[in-house]
This record gives structure tokens, sequence and C-alpha cells, in this order.
């Protein structure tokens, strides 16, 4: 049985990423959640990996961090997911996103926290955080115009066709976007609508309303 540890729902995108791979696959997990700053997390932390983040994910004697390489080993761990691509340009490509997406968009991570809880009419649109929700745009776009759709072979509605690591690894920003009410294409709306929908987003999310932790610095006015 697989072991993930995760944080806060309602704020934890790095958690959110390995945890709705396992659960859209119905892959069996453990879940041990540790909230935020609520006693000694730090160190229930600390007893699963030295680096002290979530997530966490544990197989036996095999302990994963970093929500990427995590996702990475679930891939090879269950092959039945088929987690990447099958073909070798799209999966090339559904890995420098991913690549992109662990590394990058510094903005919108900065002045768009994740919020599970709460739909915002926001309005405050820095021009480095509109650069970054535009390059999120072309490249879910490009990823839908050469790997995904009719002819392709990839039905399905999500980056490559059907659900990749791909697409969980930028759920957080899906949720973002929408979270944010944040004004997008309308590709980009149905893809948004398409991983909203997912049962596992779904469930998250509801997990997050259930959460009693309130923390200010992840809470805004509108
Ligand atoms: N790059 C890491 C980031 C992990 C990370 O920053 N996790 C936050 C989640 S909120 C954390 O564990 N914070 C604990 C702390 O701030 O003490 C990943 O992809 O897993």
């Amino acid at each position: 049985m697989l072991t993930l540890v995760i944080d806060n729902k309602a704020y934890s995108s790095w958690s959110l990423r390995p945890w709705v791979f396992l659960r859209h696959h119905g892959i069996a997990l453990t879940e041990v959640r540790v909230p935020l700053y609520v006693g000694d997390y730090k160190a229930r932390i600390a007893a699963y990996s030295a680096a002290a983040r979530v997530p966490v994910l544990v197989d036996g004697e095999i302990t994963v961090w970093e929500s990427l390489a995590i996702l990475e080993y679930l891939c090879e761990r269950v092959p039945a997911a088929r987690g990447w691509p099958a073909d070798a340009a799209a999966r090339a490509h559904a890995r420098a996103i991913s690549a992109e997406m662990h590394s990058g968009f510094p903005s919108l991570r900065q002045h768009l926290s994740m919020n599970m809880r709460k739909v915002y009419t926001w309005r405050e649109w820095p021009p480095e955080v509109v650069m970054d929700i535009a390059r999120v745009e072309s490249s879910w776009a490009e990823c839908r115009r050469s790997f995904a759709g009719a002819g392709s072979g990839n039905a399905g509605p999500f980056l490559f066709g059907a659900f990749t690591a791909a697409d969980a690894m930028y759920s957080p920003v899906v949720w973002r976007l929408h979270g944010y009410s944040a004004p997008v294409s309308a590709a980009t709306r149905a893809y948004l609508d398409a991983m909203l929908a997912l049962p596992a987003m779904r469930e998250w999310q509801a997990g997050a309303q259930a959460e009693a932790e309130v923390l200010a610095q992840f809470e805004r006015e509108t």
C-alpha cells in the first residue's frame, strides 16, 4: 500500500498533484495529512523525508519527495495508468511542460496562491502574472493542437487527450485560474471545466471544504 503525506487540501498545490493522479486512477493509498503550522508539523513531515516538505510518497522501503519525482515514480510503478503519453514526441513534450511547471511561473505562484475553498472576483492582474497566464494558455493550446483531439488518436478533453501526469502537474493552476476568475479563452475554459469535473478534483475540493484550519496568508479579501 502506498502512503502519501500531504498538508492542507485548501492550500497545498504541491500535494494536489500526486494525490489527484493517484485518486483519478483509483490507486489505493493511505493518506497522512499534516496540517501546516499546527504543533510539531515540521518534525512530523521530517519523520518521512529529510527535506521536510510535502508531498512525500512512501512505498515500502522507497521514499520519494518532490511532486514531479513522485509522479515519475508513479508512472513507472503503475504502468497501467499510462501516466505519460505513449507517443515519444508527445511524451517528451508532456515532460517538458511538466518540468516548466515545476520550476517556473513564479508570479502566478506568488500573486495567486491556491485556495480551494474560494472563488474570487479578482481584479489585480500585474503584468508579470498576465505573462505567466499567457504562457500557460499558449502551452495548453499547443498541446491540444499537436497531441490531442480528432485525428490524433488521443480522444479526451485533457492536454494530451487522455489524462496524464502533465494534467496532474497543472491541476493547481487549473484551480488558480478558476479560483481567481481569470479572463481566459474559450478553449482554456473548456479545459478548466474538464479538469474541475474530474471526480478526483471534486473529492479534493470537498476535503478542502471540510478542513478546519484557516491560514491568513492564503486568504484574500475579494
Ligand atoms: N518542490 C516541492 C515543493 C514542496 C513544498 O514546498 N511543499 C510545501 C507545501 S505547502 C511544504 O511542505 N511546506 C512546509 C513548510 O513550509 O514548512 C515539490 O514539488 O514537492
